[in-house]
């Protein structure tokens, strides 16, 4: 099948910059989106997202302005479509259990429309064995089309990386979960229009598997270096000299410890993947979960034992927060811990909170400008590690706070400079 026109559903982190990529390599591209708002954005060439995502915003106004790419909220569009691509959230709901009604609803209207011969390519994030128990069995009652016969039909998981969407998309390997020869021929052949990275073929179960585990991997190694962290504060070493040196020994890799794990991938991709393990607890993905979950509360208890050293009480005081987004300067503040360390701490004390690039999502005292963050502050808490906090001078930063307090989250500061200045410090896994 010479692909003639591409259709994807979800136009956000995954679902845009693919949508680009192909409209960019000449392919017709109409991106399917529930919200109007973005839709409209897109035919400017205005990119819905927020933060810095490199050579994104240059791409979209240009496939926008050859016509290459067309936004639309009408699912009828799909009947134009060879291939489909499905880039919906599956989130997780409060009792971490999967919430795949987008994922109901978007296989709702491809199937209504599903054209002959069409590829169906599913890319979001799933709790192993959906697309064979749910995905494909929905697509063919709805169609009336055979898997494999009528339409064909892959699982290949985005590896995007917030921030560096266009690059990640198409320099990260590519896996490919087929349910048959054709499926997998026509997929490969889409994919490496775009793709320049290998691209691995297994099945639809593994290929979930992969992409749930990768991160729930991560999300563990993660929890391994902040439990590390936790038992240095207590011995009173530095948790970052210790992995320097442990990553020192052969097939180490010691990751950072730090203010917790925010964002939309390690936060619930291992719960999608436990959530299909029905037989068995899986006690160390969970745990590794909650003591990611524990960390920043540990970085708001920092701050009130500081502010108790300094005989502040923190019902008087100023407090500086300075980093909302999840991740090193980017705008996503999706389950960014920096969220619950002003939920911690907002019951007692006045709270300001500074970031360079994410606008806050709850209602709170929000500046641009460091300085008005820290003037008259009684205590800097650091959870993000922006770019921008390297380069402050803690003699002005001394000059600006009432109260000299660094409650670092991901290591910016040299702990001795900051006592040196009179600052009292504390640190994730940074020992007295
Ligand atoms: N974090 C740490 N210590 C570390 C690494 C990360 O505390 O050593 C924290 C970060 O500060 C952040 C959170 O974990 O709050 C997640 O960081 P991340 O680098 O994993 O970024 P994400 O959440 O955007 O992860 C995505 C994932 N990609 C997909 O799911 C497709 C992940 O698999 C990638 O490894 C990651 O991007 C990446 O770095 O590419």
């Amino acid at each position: 099948m010479s692909t003639k026109v591409i259709c994807v559903v979800g136009l956000g982190y995954v679902g845009l910059p693919l949508a680009c990529l192909f409209a960019d390599k000449g392919y017709e591209t109409i991106g399917l989106e529930k919200e109007r708002k973005k839709v409209e954005l897109i035919n400017q060439g205005i990119c819905p997202l927020r933060g810095k995502e490199p050579g994104l915003n240059e791409i979209l106004l240009s496939v926008v302005n050859k016509r290459k790419l067309i936004a639309t909220s009408d699912p009828e569009i799909c009947s134009q479509a060879n291939a489909i691509f499905i880039c919906v959230d599956t989130p997780i709901n409060e009792f971490q259990k999967p919430v795949l009604t987008f994922l109901e609803c978007a296989v709702m209207e491809v199937g209504k429309r599903l054209k002959k011969g069409a590829l169906v390519a599913v890319e979001s994030t799933l709790p192993p064995g959906t697309m064979n128990n749910f995905v494909i069995p929905l697509l063919e009652s709805v169609s009336g089309l055979r898997a494999g016969n009528d339409f064909y039909i892959v699982y290949s998981p985005e590896r995007i990386l917030p921030g560096n969407v266009i690059v990640s998309l198409k320099k990260n390997a590519r896996i490919i979960g087929c349910h048959d020869e054709k499926s997998l021929s026509l997929a490969r052949e889409i994919y490496s229009a775009i793709v320049e990275a290998p691209i691995y073929e297994t099945d639809m179960l593994t290929a979930e598997i992969v992409k749930t585990v990768e991160n729930a991997y991560r999300d563990v190694q993660i929890a391994f270096a902040n439990e590390v962290a936790l038992a240095c504060e207590e011995l009173g070493a530095d948790v970052f000299e210790v992995r320097r040196l442990v990553n020192t020994s052969p097939f180490r890799d010691m990751h950072l410890p730090g203010s917790g794990v925010g964002g939309h991938c390690l936060t619930k991709d291992p719960w999608l993947f436990a959530s299909s393990i029905t037989r068995q607890s899986l006690p160390l993905i969970s745990t590794a979960r909650a003591i990611n979950d524990s960390m920043p509360k540990h970085l708001a208890a920092l701050a009130i034992e500081a502010l108790c050293e300094a005989g502040i009480e923190v019902s008087k005081s100023k407090i500086s927060v300075l980093g909302l987004a999840f991740r090193k300067d980017l705008g996503d503040t999706r389950n960014s811990p920096a969220l619950v360390v002003i939920d911690t701490l907002r019951k007692d004390a006045k709270i300001i909170v500074h970031d360079p690039y994410a606008e806050p999502p709850i209602d709170i005292a929000f500046t641009r400008d460091i300085n008005e963050a820290l003037r008259d502050s009684d205590c800097a808490i650091f959870v993000t590690d922006h770019s921008d906090y390297f380069t402050i001078d803690l003699q002005e930063m001394a000059k600006l706070m009432h109260t000299r307090i660094i409650v670092d989250g991901r290591n910016l500061f040299d702990a001795k400079k900051c006592r040196e200045k009179g600052f009292i410090y504390r640190g994730i896994g940074k020992g007295r």
